[in-house]
């Protein structure tokens, strides 16, 4: 049965990838899974048809035959299990480092990169802005100076690329906005081996394609 997922109709970031149906869609396609798309308004979110899948009214989702799921992290991690060997290695000890970095990725590195990034887009034009802006990025540049000095000169995170990847890339695009990135010349070159993967193009080009349509009607 071919999966649906959810994503933005216009997508606020006006087709940049940064919506996180994009780390699904990109493991859709590192797994060779077609899919649908259902593309949803702001209002549409908030309906109870799609309040039944997502409780707290977002994107993305994840539908197949009797399953429904939300959080992209969580939809990630299902379609690595149903696909074993390209997402998560085989091996035991592996595979639970592949998750705790995907769970890292989510809980540690996204929280101040995401906060920092709502605050340039929603409080740019306040009095405190300038004032509060060297706290966020001293949080940022905090997470990625831990991380550079973890990856160093890896390729990946653990070995082969793996979920953990997937989704750690998928949260430094975000930071990728700023110039805090360009700090840390090993991330943005983890950053560009990520982008330069077929089932990054792939999906990103998918996104991309739907924000361009809307631009059209
Ligand atoms: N933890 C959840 C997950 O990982 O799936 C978070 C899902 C989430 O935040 N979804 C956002 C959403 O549906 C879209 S991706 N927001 C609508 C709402 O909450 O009403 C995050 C996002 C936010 C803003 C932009 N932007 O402004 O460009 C892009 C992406």
């Amino acid at each position: 049965m071919t999966p649906t997922i959810t994503a933005f109709a216009r997508s606020p970031d006006r087709g940049r990838g940064l919506g996180r149906d994009m780390r699904v869609r990109w493991a859709l396609e590192e797994v060779g899974q077609p899919y649908n798309v259902r593309l949803l308004s702001f209002s549409e979110m908030k309906e109870p048809a799609h309040l039944a899948l997502h409780p707290f009214g977002q994107i993305p989702t994840y539908e197949e035959g009797g399953l429904a799921l939300f959080e992209s992290g969580a939809i990630v991690l299902h379609l690595a299990e149903r696909h074993p060997g390209l997402l998560l290695p085989v091996d035991a000890n592996a595979r639970a480092r592949a998750i705790t970095w995907m769970f890292s990725a989510v809980n540690t590195v996204e929280p101040p990169i995401f906060e920092r990034s709502l605050f340039t887009i929603l409080e740019r034009d306040k009095p405190w802005y300038q004032e509060r802006l060297p706290a966020l990025d001293e949080g940022v540049r905090n997470r990625l100076r831990q991380l550079s000095t973890y990856l160093a000169d890896r390729e990946w995170l653990d070995g082969q690329f793996s979920a953990g990847d997937l989704m750690m890339v998928s949260v430094l695009l975000r930071a990728k906005q700023s110039s805090l990135l360009d700090e840390f010349p090993n991330l943005a070159a983890y950053l560009s081996r990520g982008e330069a993967r077929p089932a990054y193009q792939r999906a990103f080009a998918a996104q991309l394609a739907v924000f361009t349509a809307s631009t059209a009607s």
